[in-house]
């Protein structure tokens, strides 16, 4: 069993002088109720730049049902593990998201080449790792859990850097049985060439269906669309998307308020929504940007030229 805890393993492992990798793991928790987050925080392992060229999880799905990894320079504690689905986040400043684990869905791989640049002068310091504990009925037996992720990185300096474009949707609202609703998200990219390679998106339970795409001259292309009820990890885009200096990227969020007797907002709670298209990407390291975000309401007329796509449901 690789989340066993008995076993010690070292945190860090040099395999060569520019080589190393870092285990990411909860330290032995044993979740108490079911649909609690916890969190651990991991110090980047070197003050110096690295990159972290690839990610290699450490689940099952009996025990976690989702995984993410933020980045970020405050994490709420540094010590032990804490309680991250309630009052408390993951971390004091801005939490960066870099990757993200669902049960049942296929793995993130970087692109040969990219990596995500972390220490240094990248406002990362921390890694901070939560982890959903859906049904905890596995956790019967008392046993500990020490789920969690295994990076390799390295202090080579990589041809391309990894980064993260958000769309959120701030102000959308819901009323309760209308059947649909969509959350329309648009902003105009101006900056250097990034190549969208990969995609999650993520609603909470009235979200329908997600897409995003590149609009170049009036012309629409896909980068994702996904079921945010499918398990929320990071999908191949359809094919590799080049974005520059003058496109749009313009994401849709469908929700249905079927079924619902009062308004929903966006918020945090399980109550509330979310309307969230994430963009991975990668850009020449010379000129890289590695985060990004897009939160301004798409117009109606740029909105018209939405392929039919963006409102059909997805088959479960
Ligand atoms: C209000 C909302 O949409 N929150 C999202 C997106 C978000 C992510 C990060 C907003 C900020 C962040 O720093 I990182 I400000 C949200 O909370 N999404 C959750 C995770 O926290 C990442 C998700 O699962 O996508
Ligand atoms: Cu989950
Ligand atoms: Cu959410």
């Amino acid at each position: 069993d690789p989340n066993e805890c008995s076993k010690t393993r070292p945190a860090l492992v040099l395999t060569n002088p520019n080589n190393f990798s870092l285990d990411i793991r909860m330290p032995g928790v044993i979740p108490t109720e079911s649909e609690s987050y916890l969190c651990v925080a991991v110090p980047v392992p070197t003050g110096r730049e690295s990159y972290i060229v690839d990610f290699m999880p450490h689940a099952t799905m009996d025990t976690a049902h989702h995984m993410l990894l933020y980045g970020c320079r405050t994490p709420y504690s540094t010590t032990g593990f804490w309680d991250c689905g309630g009052s408390h986040g993951t971390c004091d400043d801005a939490a960066k998201i870099i990757y993200a684990w669902a049960k049942n869905a296929p793995p993130t791989k970087l692109p040969k080449d990219v990596g995500f640049k972390v220490g240094g002068d990248s406002r990362i310091t921390y890694f901070v790792l939560q982890i959903h504990y859906g049904d905890i009925t596995a956790f019967r037996d008392h046993h500990r859990d020490c789920s969690g992720l295994t990076l390799r990185m390295t202090s080579k300096p990589q041809p391309f850097i990894a980064g993260m474009y958000l769309m959120m949707s701030v102000d959308t609202v819901i009323p309760p049985g209308k059947k649909v609703t969509n959350a329309d998200i648009a902003c105009s990219y101006q900056s250097y060439p990034m190549y969208a390679f990969a995609f999650r998106t993520h609603t909470h339970s009235l979200g329908q269906v997600v897409s995003g795409y590149r609009v170049r001259d009036g012309r629409w292309t896909l980068i994702g669309r996904q079921s945010p009820q499918l398990p929320q990890a990071f999908y191949p885009a359809s094919s590799p998307v080049e974005v520059r200096y003058g496109d749009k990227l313009a994401a849709r969020c469908v929700f249905s308020g079927e079924g619902k007797t009062s308004t929903t907002y966006i918020g945090g709670t399980s109550e509330d929504e979310m309307c969230n298209f994430y963009i991975m990407y990668y850009m020449d390291s010379r000129h890289a940007v590695p985060y990004a975000n897009c939160m301004e309401n798409g117009r109606s007329d740029l909105f018209r030229g939405i392929p039919k796509e963006a409102n059909m449901p997805i088959p479960l």
